[in-house]
């Protein structure tokens, strides 16, 4: 069975129904001619079974009293083998394809979700915690497998079963077939009751369960802060708590389940005395033969058990649902529309921009860019200057429409940035984040993430020796082919941010934004760096963040930001020569800077 095609690239985005099980069934488009062809592999193997029985009271009637027989004894022997070799055969014809069907459409799914929290904005990832994302993706996608795997072709098989063999004891005697079916609607409604009950303690246990997974991937991300502060203890603490509480609800469900079974199983049992008795009675009365009382134990247990796990079933059932709900809640999040907008521009962009009382407000928060007003033409590289918090970062970050701003409009080559396609921007504007994340790859995979193809050695290289990293990376122990992270080498911050400058360099793109790029390096690095770059910077428009005035003192245009305002702006002469932040800032520095000029010549 191929799944390939029907795996990738397939849009679930309908299965987001207000009904559950409607959602489930769309989950299944593609794969229902499978779970048909495992719901007849196990009509047939009912069938083969009930047929056994039937066979049974022809053979207790006809071969135990002295008399003719109507075939030889071997033929039946032969039709006993047949018949298992046909329900045994067909029940694993039934459960491997409906397991097989259950990993398709979980793969799909998976899949999927992936893509899915690929597209996903900025803003819902910031606002998701990443245990909780991971616990749907694993814990409840295994849940909904289960559903396909168990309980989508356990529907079936109750219904055949009970159905082949209450007519099949119907047909031997309609009295013992009415009194077999009389706890039905008992199961049913029990079953129902717990239903909604294990429905709310699933519910309450999978959240938990996020908890959990939530503090453990903090904690493990975090392993460093809590080494550093020693807070193992309180770390530990946090999680027993969390772990109890989960323990607790694990037991609330269990309980559920301890008082469900045995009640299904009372009423399960005394359905089945009442039958024995009354077929044992209508044996003595010799209303039956003993052939037909035979064939009626062996298949009454035939539709005693397909109630009981319609218990089962409805109770499993809701914990399939419940887990799809989680699931459903990131399916249902609108992603990022990457290609919308009007503007395509052939070629590439000129980079000049225009902010226009650009203001911005994060969905949960108050203002934090306020009245942001000024130009700069294509090449020309604008620097931010500002305390912690005022807002330089996510003034970056509308750029690239990572956020779109709440007033105003920017204008880049005179055409309002929300008119372009934001896959478009992504890939004309190169950004070093502040905090740069590189994956566990090797280096030169990292370096060329951005540019999504094969990039001969040589330009990677250019690529480094720009951004300074050239020379250390030739010291690791498989060069550019070294793993970095746990596997391999572990990177320092500002060797970091250097691999994450030549990723961004080698885009190519037309508008960079350094954010802060430079905060990790020595001062004798940065110089290097900026003077490589210096060269990569012409004819590109470039956004400097700093904190060191010497690494913008360049710049064609420096904003100093205060609150989400521009307070100061112009050149590193104008503002040299004005009364405000900028000139503290400079006078600190070089005062700072020339003390240690001075302690450095005193020691040598
Ligand atoms: P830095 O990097 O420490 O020098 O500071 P900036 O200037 O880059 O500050 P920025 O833009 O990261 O943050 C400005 C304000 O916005 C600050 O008060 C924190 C707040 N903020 C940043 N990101 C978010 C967010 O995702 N949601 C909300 N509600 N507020 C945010
Ligand atoms: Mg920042």
């Amino acid at each position: 069975m191929t799944v390939s095609a029907k795996v990738l690239n397939y849009d679930l985005k309908n299965v987001v129904t207000p009904n559950r099980l409607t959602g489930l069934w769309r989950m299944m488009s593609g794969f229902r001619w499978h779970y048909l062809g495992a719901t007849l592999s196990l009509g047939v193997s009912a069938t083969a079974k009930t047929l056994t029985y039937i066979l049974l009271r022809f053979f207790v009637d006809n071969y135990f009293t002295p008399g003719p027989k109507p075939v030889p004894l071997p033929v039946v022997a032969l039709g006993f083998i047949v018949l298992a070799a046909f329900e045994g055969g067909f029940s694993f014809l039934s459960g491997r394809l409906s397991a097989q069907t259950a990993e398709g459409i979980t793969r799909r799914l998976r899949n999927y979700l992936f893509d899915h929290i690929q597209h996903l904005p900025f803003s819902y990832h910031r606002k998701t915690q990443t245990g909780e994302l991971i616990q749907r993706c694993t814990s409840d996608v295994d849940a909904v497998r289960r559903f396909f795997a168990d309980q989508a072709i356990g529907v079936g098989r109750i219904i055949l079963l009970f159905v082949i063999n209450f007519v099949a004891i119907l047909r031997l005697n309609a009295t013992l077939g009415w009194i077999s079916i009389v706890v039905v609607p008992l199961v049913v409604a029990t079953s129902a009751i717990f239903f909604r009950r294990v429905s709310k303690a699933y519910e309450a246990f999978q959240e938990q369960d996020a908890v959990l997974t939530t503090t453990l991937q903090e904690n493990l991300t975090g392993v460093r802060v809590v080494k550093a502060f020693a807070r193992q203890q309180y770390e530990i603490e946090k999680f027993e708590r969390d772990n109890q509480e989960k323990f607790k609800r694990g037991k609330h469900l269990v309980r559920m389940h301890s008082l469900f079974w045995p009640a299904s199983d009372i009423l399960c049992g005394a359905q089945i005395l009442v039958g024995y008795y009354v077929g044992a009675m209508m044996v003595i009365r010799d209303e039956i033969t003993i052939g037909t009382f035979l064939a009626y134990m062996g298949l009454v247990v035939w539709i005693i058990w397909p109630m009981r796990n319609l218990g089962r079933l409805i109770v499993q059932t809701s914990t399939g649902l419940v887990s799809f709900g989680r699931v459903l809640e990131i399916i249902r999040q609108d992603r990022e529309p990457l290609d919308e907008g009007d503007v395509i521009p052939d070629g590439n962009l000129r980079g000049e921009l225009v902010f226009e009382h650009v203001g911005f407000q994060y969905e949960d928060g108050g203002k934090v860019l306020e009245d942001i007003t000024f130009s700069c033409s294509p090449g020309q590289v604008v620097a931010l200057l500002g305390s912690t918090g005022s807002g330089k970062t996510t003034l970056v970050n509308l750029l690239p429409r990572f956020y779109d701003c709440t007033e105003g409009r920017i204008l880049l080559d005179g055409i309002d940035l929300r008119r372009y396609p934001r896959r478009y921007l992504r890939k004309q504007i190169g950004i070093v984040e502040q905090e740069p994340f590189l994956f566990s790859r090797t280096i030169a995979e990292n370096i060329t993430y951005g540019v999504g193809r094969d990039v001969p050695q040589e330009e990677i290289e250019a690529a480094a020796k720009a951004a300074a990293i050239h020379d250390s990376i030739i010291t690791f122990p498989n060069g550019y082919h070294t793993l970095v992270g746990e596997k391999g080498v572990t990177l320092s911050g500002g060797q970091k941010q250097r691999v994450a400058i030549a990723r961004t360099l080698l885009k190519n793109p037309r508008i960079l934004i350094l954010d802060d790029s430079t905060s990790s390096v020595d001062t004798e690095t940065e110089a290097e760096i900026r003077e490589a770059l210096q060269r990569l910077m012409e004819n590109r428009t470039t956004f400097i963040i700093a904190h060191r005035i010497q690494s913008i003192m360049d710049a064609d245009l420096i904003l100093v930001m205060d609150k989400g305002r521009i307070v100061q702006r112009g050149t590193h002469a104008e503002l040299v020569e004005q009364e405000g932040i900028y000139r503290q800032i400079y006078e600190i520095q070089t005062r700072i800077e020339a003390e240690l000029e001075k302690e450095i010549e005193n020691a040598s």
